[in-house]
């Protein structure tokens, strides 16, 4: 080993650099934080075994091809860091391969260009080093030499023991860390961004090989530990909707602390402020979306499951078979439509609408959208709701619709005159932008709910507003702790993602609910309220108003949240007392969030609700 050291003092240096290089961007853009040595340790050995086997590649390589290769490996781990470092900054996750596959890239216009920073050229600093030192070497001719498997055989065998050492090291920190592949910060974390990449891939392969082999008895498995979902008694406000159109309004990027809150001294959701005084709202109410976001939502409010913990459901898993909420209402008579002012087939929509039963997407070709009422992502919310009811009062009632907003999309663009508040003032442009663009929101919809009543809509609709996921990533921590007046600890960072959930019923005084809930359970809530009671449904969620359901929220990444406690990041956190406690308080409910989530991900993988008799409720 030292003999190759000395042979090959240059590249060994250049994956010094690569590999400290990975280091940085994991502490400062992925945001990785230690709570211990050992987890310090981990992290500094992950990135090892990847370099150096690739490193031990080329030394067998003739000296130009060692030249060629080493730069393709500063190609290759810069892309990485880089784009996940970008793809990190909004989304606090990492790039997957069904995430790439998406194409949903190009669309994403301005969102991306408004993740650059300036000090981004940070992540080629080392470009220049690395190119005068490969230079320097190439002028040596005794520098890149070339050695065969054989001679190298002590080196692999060294790099093997260093990555038997970093999973032997991270399964004594976090058991059965890489059956836990959803969640993406702990593997990333444990065994490093370019293992990770390397796993994902294989995860991949593995997904893509479950529906060939699903069988009826697995279905029969997941029923059988389902049950205890099904025949909810309660009687409460069962059926006081019954007949009655059902509005929903996905209220883009909408976070629950805004809610009752103030930026500036002024009302950040003053309507919604307002109507919570009047409907049910729910006080802990989680998103529960991953990678597929905006769709994330829909699908777990349309299926009661869980969206998938790489990719975006819509995306690859839009031939399933699937027993949606707009098909039972259909076949409860309803006419069913989706209206969102963007291109139909982002996210997949087009085609995913269709397989969930839905009579009718309006797509932006419904909308008049031109320069002077668009902004940021499209139409603007204000436009949009106005245009909305235009098609509304056409539509067969009693209808379902969803009503999609686009507006308070990130980078939250808005112009002067539509700024209703003034910007939050702290370092981060998103944070500060965000508050009147959810004020725009807002105003929208009051301004959705005056038409409706003008048009005599109102009477005889159930209007439930949710959140459809964050806004603002943990990429803003700082600020936001500004705004909050605490440090965004992971235990808040949790509490971050909670989304209102309204739901007006108009004649009904409403109340604050504080059940522990998510968006996998609006399904069941909802038909709770409709008085529909369909058979042979396999949902993970449960009727909000239920007296007997568990208040138990499994966030897709396997964070959790019950009455009383935080599990995020591997560690347990007591509500009451606002501070971690002893991981054994969490662990009753280890196995119950595992086989969920792994459940609803057979159900996807295997498409297995292909073997379910729906008993069409006609
Ligand atoms: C796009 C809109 C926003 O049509 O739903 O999508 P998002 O980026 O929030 O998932
Ligand atoms: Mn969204």
């Amino acid at each position: 080993m030292k003999n190759l050291i000395r042979e090959q003092p240059i590249l060994f240096s250049i994956i010094t650099l690569f590999w400290l290089k990975t280091l940085f961007v994991g502490l400062i853009d992925f945001n990785i934080r230690m709570e211990n040595p050992l987890q310090l340790l981990i992290f500094i050995i992950s990135p090892l075994p990847f370099l150096l086997v690739v490193l031990g590649l080329i030394f067998t390589c003739k000296p130009w091809k060692q030249f060629l290769f080493t730069i393709m490996l500063m190609v290759i781990t810069t892309v990485i860091l880089y784009g996940n470092g970008i793809y990190y900054r909004e989304f606090s996750d990492y790039i997957t391969i069904p995430l790439l596959l998406m194409g949903n890239v190009s669309d994403l216009g301005s969102s991306i260009f408004a993740l650059i920073n300036w000090y981004d050229f940070l992540y080629i600093l080392d470009v220049p080093i690395v190119l005068y030192l490969l230079i320097l070497g190439l002028r040596k001719k005794t520098v890149f030499k070339k050695h065969t498997f054989g001679q190298l055989r002590p080196y692999f065998i060294f790099v093997a023991v260093i990555f038997v050492l970093n999973l032997g090291l991270a399964n004594i920190e976090r058991p059965l860390l890489l059956t836990r592949s959803f969640d993406r910060a702990l593997l990333v974390k444990n065994i490093g961004i370019y293992h990770f990449h390397v796993y994902d891939a294989t995860l991949h392969a593995n997904t893509r090989a479950q529906r060939v082999f699903a069988s009826e008895e697995e279905l029969a498995e997941i029923n059988g530990y389902l049950e205890k979902n099904i025949g909810d008694a309660t009687e409460d406000l069962f059926g006081i909707g019954e007949g009655k159109n059902v509005i929903l309004i996905s209220a883009e990027s909408v976070q629950n602390f805004v809610i009752g809150n103030t930026v500036n001294g002024e009302e950040i959701t003053p309507f919604l402020n307002e109507l919570i005084e009047d409907s049910f709202y729910f006080t802990e109410f989680y998103h529960q979306t991953a990678q597929g976001k905006t769709s994330d939502s829909e699908f777990l409010i349309n299926n009661s499951l869980f969206p998938l913990a790489r990719g975006a459901v819509f995306f690859t898993h839009a031939s399933n078979e699937y027993y949606s909420l707009p098909e039972i209402l259909g076949e409860h008579h309803y006419y069913t439509a989706v209206l969102h002012a963007n291109n139909g087939s982002f996210w997949n929509r087009d085609a995913m609408y269709k397989q969930m039963g839905y009579d009718r997407f309006y797509t932006e070709d419904d909308y008049s959208i031109n320069k002077e009422n668009s902004i940021g992502w499209g139409l603007k919310d204000i436009e949009f709701m106005e245009q909305s009811i235009e098609h509304m009062v056409q539509m067969p009632q009693p209808f379902h619709v969803k009503l999609i907003t686009l507006t308070n999309h990130f980078p939250f663009e808005l112009g002067e005159k539509d700024k209703f508040i003034k910007p939050f003032d702290s370092n981060s442009k998103t944070l500060n932008n965000y508050f009147p663009a959810v004020r725009y929101t807002d105003e929208a919809i009051k301004i959705f709910f005056d038409r409706l009543k003008e048009e005599d809509l109102y009477d005889d609709s159930i209007i439930v507003i949710y959140g459809d996921h964050y806004g603002i990533s943990s990429f803003h921590n700082r600020a936001m702790g500004t705004y909050l007046g605490k440090e965004v600890t992971p235990f808040i960072e949790v509490q971050l993602q909670q989304v209102p959930l309204i739901i007006h019923i108009p004649g009904l005084s409403g109340e604050k609910n504080d059940t522990v809930g998510g968006q996998i359970d609006l399904r069941p809530t909802l038909l709770h309220l409709l008085g529909i009671k369909a058979e042979n449904q396999v949902v993970f969620g449960n009727n909000l108003f239920s007296q007997d359901r568990e208040d138990l929220v499994i966030l897709r990444n396997g964070s959790f949240i019950t009455k009383d406690y935080i599990y995020t990041d591997d560690l347990c956190y007591s509500k009451d007392e606002e501070m971690k406690v002893e991981k054994m308080m969490c662990e009753p409910y280890f196995d119950e969030v595992k086989n969920q989530l792994e459940y609803s991900d057979r159900i996807i993988y295997g498409d297995l609700l292909r073997f379910n008799d729906f008993q069409k409720n006609e």
